[in-house]
């Protein structure tokens, strides 16, 4: 064994999620199968209403689905606007591993699972459909606000509803891979795609350098290229803390004093195995587990 594995998620719920993946990176399995593994958990856990089954749906009643998945070598792939599907990660490995291409969308998405042999099913639990017809009577759009709606809701530490989860890991033979899988944005328009379907925004990796994923409001994170960004800051040789937090500091230098109403938070891991996160708010988690067990982080954060 060359490299101790690691893998980490974003938000502190997601232990389980890293104890999936460490079934097969302590075994001296994959970091990509770990991934897809340990990112399955909160897709078909209906308790959390922004990934897969149980996701909070979009303004017009509908649960739709981004996720993407990526190798240390450039191997990618990405499904978006992914409808009735409960695994979209397992979509976006296809696409990587099936397809001359990289992202999918929609329908084409939808039928390419199909063609798969994945069936459909309705991802809208009775609790969302319930949240849903609540947010209804309002029917207010506005994605400054509807986090703090749903803030007044949500358990201390856990703040925004926002526990999408993005997860890195690192195998036993340093390879390094991460996942990424959403609902989005609660009452998001219909067609709305966010950060975390999109290479070198919600997810980036690269073996020469290392990987980073984010949660949060997925516009401000595209705007900056956000994981990308902080993967060149660990290229640069900065710790993945302070990489993220750079990167963090560009957002707020891009939005001003509207950043105080947005979380953004990022997690990333260097070619070494070591980890950090930063975020926008305070409240942001992450889960680690390592040989050593498993541990949730409270991230450092600017305001
Ligand atoms: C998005 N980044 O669609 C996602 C939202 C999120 O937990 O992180 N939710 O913008």
């Amino acid at each position: 064994v060359k490299n101790s594995p690691i893998v980490i998620s974003t938000w502190a719920p997601n232990v389980k999620a890293n104890a999936e993946a460490w079934k097969i990176l302590g075994m001296g399995g994959k970091a990509l199968d770990a991934v897809e593994a340990g990112v399955q958990i909160p897709e078909s856990d209906p308790s959390d209403q922004s990934v897969g089954y149980g996701g909070l749906p979009d303004r017009d009643g509908k649960v739709t689905l981004d996720a993407c998945i990526m190798n240390g070598n450039g191997d990618c792939g990405a499904v978006m606007f992914l409808e009735s599907i409960m695994h979209p990660i397992k979509i976006a490995r296809l696409v990587m591993e099936k397809t001359p291409h990289v992202q999918l969308a929609g329908e084409g998405a939808l039928q390419f699972a199909l063609a798969n042999g994945y069936k459909m099913e309705n991802l809208l639990t009775p609790e969302s459909e319930k949240a849903y017809k609540e947010w209804l009577k309002n029917s207010k759009y506005d994605p400054m606000t509807i986090p703090k709606l749903l803030e007044q809701k949500n358990e201390p530490g856990q703040i925004n509803n926002h526990d999408t989860i993005g997860m890195l890991a690192m195998d036993a033979n340093g390879g390094l891979s991460g996942a990424c899988t959403t609902s989005g944005m609660a009452y998001k328009m219909r067609g709305r795609v966010g950060d975390s379907p999109i290479i070198g925004a919600g997810l980036f990796v690269d073996s020469d350098a290392g990987a980073a994923t984010s949660t949060g409001v997925g516009e401000e994170v595209v705007r900056i290229c956000g994981s990308h960004t902080v993967v060149e800051y660990l290229r640069q040789g900065f710790s993945p803390e302070l990489a993220c937090k750079k990167t963090v500091e560009r957002i707020i230098k891009k939005r001003g004093k509207s950043a105080r109403d947005l979380q953004v938070g990022f997690i990333a891991m260097n070619t070494r195995g070591e980890f950090g996160g930063y975020a926008l708010q305070k409240g942001f988690t992450y889960a680690v587990q390592t040989k050593a067990g498993s541990k949730v982080f409270h991230s450092k954060s600017f305001y």
